[in-house]
């Protein structure tokens, strides 16, 4: 599939915006509850085998959902929905009917269309809302690919633009890859008709707080936002009841507008059925209080509401005022689970090296081995010794970066609670890894060595991070080489900040400057003020381009030291470079030691390094090698599992869900009987 070109986002002057911006909308009710209703047979279907399959509906009984329609503009709600939820090729196929993908589509929006216009007048315009369901695939699971779902929306959305809807209505969302499939499949959708209305995407959140995979609502707003969304919302699931506590959250950090319409209560089965019990006062009462309290935009039904419970939502949101919202949004990245912000109190931000092939031996093998379970324990073992995001690299020369990618990131999007960082200098390996992940990565990174334009790589990687919302690192490398000086350094930060933010649309909070630790080991005369310029290059970025954030690949200023020596110089340089304003490093983080417990000598010799405070008779690279020698390093974070007894040790494993050596641990209980 194509990379998506930059979006356009729906101009100000936007009908259903602006109305939004004015006054709570109400959106209708049910559409499979009031079908129901209807006492539809098989043959208003067609035929037994499509009986059930609401979306055939639109050509086989259109009264029948004109009436639907028609209902609830009745009650004076301000948006419908056009029945269209599942009206793509790959929910219909499961009914043999993939084909009528488009006509559905397309015969659904005009629809609703024909009879909003009836009832749409100068003062009360009623809006369309395209309809987008999730379908019943998990991409994140690999149940489906991101491309083939997107491809499958994308006919849907273009349907519904055709059929003249006002909005489009990603909806229902369980898994927030399917979002993200879904959001740029209008994208596309919209670019290739030629004409922009707003996307609203809502997600689903269980009775358990969270979105079905265990996504906190957090990672929903992190992760979906930058993929140009103008509303952002909750439906289905739960009653108003259950959406307090997360409308709160959305109305505290979410800069756009918000909607919520929830289910008549949570269901229960009655008589083979589902049931509502939640009455009309009850869901009019809560919606009400959803934009007295917590400002929210736009309200209405999921399942189980009806006509009778929408004329009460109008009367009652009717009489409120919409409380003003001041949303302080927090620039994070995500995980699946959860989303972690790029401010870390007291420490920087620290992102794990050791998942690459080229920075890991064992990493390496495992991965030429096909080992993914090693690898997965070494991504887990990373998040325990402290890091919050994990730097994932597989380019290594004669490997198959696609391949490897596909393999390790179908596990790490849920195996792995932290964001990912996508370390790779080839955009296919990056897109490979951003069609796994739901939550909101980084790409490690782009740079203006091949300058810009089309059929640069820092066109492909800027437009996959517009495309799938992710973060960026910039390297401060341009057109002449790897920036040396601070000012080189500045130069090259500036320029692919400013195209990143302007050509590309990204938010300058998602761009982490790599300005690049150098190493301070080489001993050549040309690589001494290294450490100087970075650091100065640091200072001075975080000072003239507000709010874009910065980021070292920290191991690299002691490539070649023993490891104790490398050890502390490391953990030197981060101190200074933190001091300098560094928000975050790429780090083997249990080798991080506090500056206190580093000798004085050593610090010193460090410090004097960084610095270049060399003199004649003095060379801090020489006197660094030799307090070193012979050193070797204690690495006490890690107990090591395999010098536990059994049982401890399985407990430990099971508890961590460390797959390697657990089946060798299990048959050895099994032999001694444990139980
Ligand atoms: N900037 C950005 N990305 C980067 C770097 C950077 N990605 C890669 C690298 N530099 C950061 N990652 C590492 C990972 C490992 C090591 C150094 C940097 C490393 N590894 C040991 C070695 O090679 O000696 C471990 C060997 C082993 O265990 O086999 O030093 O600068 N944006």
């Amino acid at each position: 599939m194509s990379t998506l070109p930059p979006f356009k986002r729906p101009s100000v002057s936007d009908p259903y915006l602006a109305a939004l911006a004015q006054r709570a909308l109400i959106f209708d009710g049910a559409t499979g509850t009031n079908l129901q209703l209807q006492n539809l047979t098989a043959a208003d279907f067609g035929s037994d085998d499509l009986e059930g399959c609401n979306e055939l509906l639109v050509l086989t009984r259109p009264d029948a959902i004109e009436r639907l329609h028609r209902s609830f503009l009745d009650v004076g709600v301000d948006v419908i929905e056009t029945n269209s939820f599942g009206s793509f090729s790959l929910v219909l196929s499961e009914y043999g009917i993939a084909e009528k993908a488009h006509e559905l589509a397309l015969t659904s929006a005009q629809i609703a269309r024909r009879v909003a216009d009836e009832y749409s007048t100068s003062n009360s315009p009623k809006f369309v809302a395209g309809s987008i369901g999730p379908g019943t695939k998990f991409p994140t699971l690999g149940q489906i690919s991101y491309d083939e779902l997107s491809a499958s929306y994308e006919e849907l959305a273009y349907g519904l633009l055709e059929g003249g809807v006002d909005l489009l209505l990603v909806e229902t969302m369980f898994d927030l890859l399917s979002g993200k499939a879904a959001i740029n499949a209008c994208h596309r959708a919209m670019a290739r008709h030629g004409r922009i209305v707003p996307i609203q995407a809502q997600v689903t959140i269980e009775l358990t707080g969270r979105m079905l995979p265990g996504t906190e609502i957090g990672s929903a707003i992190t992760s979906l936002l930058p993929l140009g969304i103008d509303v952002l919302g909750l439906n289905c699931a739960t009653g108003p009841v259950e959406m307090h506590e997360p409308l709160r959250q959305l109305s505290d950090t979410t800069p756009v507008p918000l909607a919520c319409l929830p289910n008549a209560g949570l269901p229960s089965v009655v008589d083979g059925k589902m049931h509502y019990d939640l009455t009309p006062d009850g869901l009019a009462e809560h919606l009400a209080r959803f934009v007295a309290d917590y400002g929210v935009a736009a309200v209405g039904g999921c399942c189980g509401t009806t006509p009778e419970h929408l004329a009460r939502v109008v009367e009652e949101v009717g009489k409120v005022t919409r409380a003003e919202r001041n949303p302080v949004f927090e620039p994070s990245v995500s995980s699946i689970y959860s989303s972690t912000s790029y401010h870390q109190d007291r420490s920087v931000l620290l992102v794990g090296e050791r998942t690459n092939a080229n920075g890991s031996k064992k990493f390496r093998e495992a991965m030429l081995d096909g080992d993914w379970d090693t690898c997965v324990d070494m991504a887990r073992d990373q998040i325990k010794e402290g890091a919050h995001i994990l730097d994932v690299c597989v380019d290594y020369t004669g490997a198959d970066g696609i391949a490897d990618m596909d393999a390790l990131m179908s596990r790490l999007a849920t195996q792995a609670s932290v964001p990912i960082m996508v370390d790779t200098t080839e955009i296919a390996t990056a897109r490979a890894a951003l069609t796994w992940l739901g939550g909101k990565a980084i790409l490690n990174s782009v740079n203006l060595e091949e300058g810009e334009g089309p059929g640069t790589r820092l066109d492909g990687f800027l437009s996959l991070a517009a495309e799938f919302g992710s973060a960026v690192v910039a390297t401060c490398i341009d057109e002449v080489g790897q920036a040396r000086t601070a000012e080189w350094k500045v130069r090259a930060a500036t320029n692919i900040t400013n195209l990143a933010v302007e050509k590309y649309g990204l938010d300058p909070r998602d761009i982490l400057i790599d300005p690049l630790a150098l190493p301070l080991s080489t001993g050549m005369e040309e690589s001494r003020r290294d450490g100087i310029e970075t650091l100065e290059a640091i200072r001075r970025i975080k000072a003239e381009l507000p709010g874009v954030q910065t980021i070292l690949g920290l191991s690299n200023v002691s490539f070649g030291l023993n490891p104790a020596a490398r050890q502390a110089l490391n953990s030197v340089f981060l101190h200074e470079a933190s001091q300098a304003g560094l928000d975050s490093a790429i780090v083997h983080a249990s080798k991080i030691v506090p500056l206190a417990r580093i000798d004085d000598a050593v610090r010193t010799t460090c410090l004097d390094l960084i610095y270049d405070r060399r003199t004649e008779e003095y060379d801090p690279l020489r006197k660094l090698i030799d307090l070193f020698e012979g050193v070797k390093v204690t690495d006490t974070s890690k107990s090591n599992l395999d010098d536990l007894p059994l049982r401890d040790r399985l407990r430990r494993r099971i508890i961590d869900g460390v797959r390697t050596g657990l089946e060798a641990d299990l048959n050895a209980a099994m032999d001694e009987g444990i139980k």
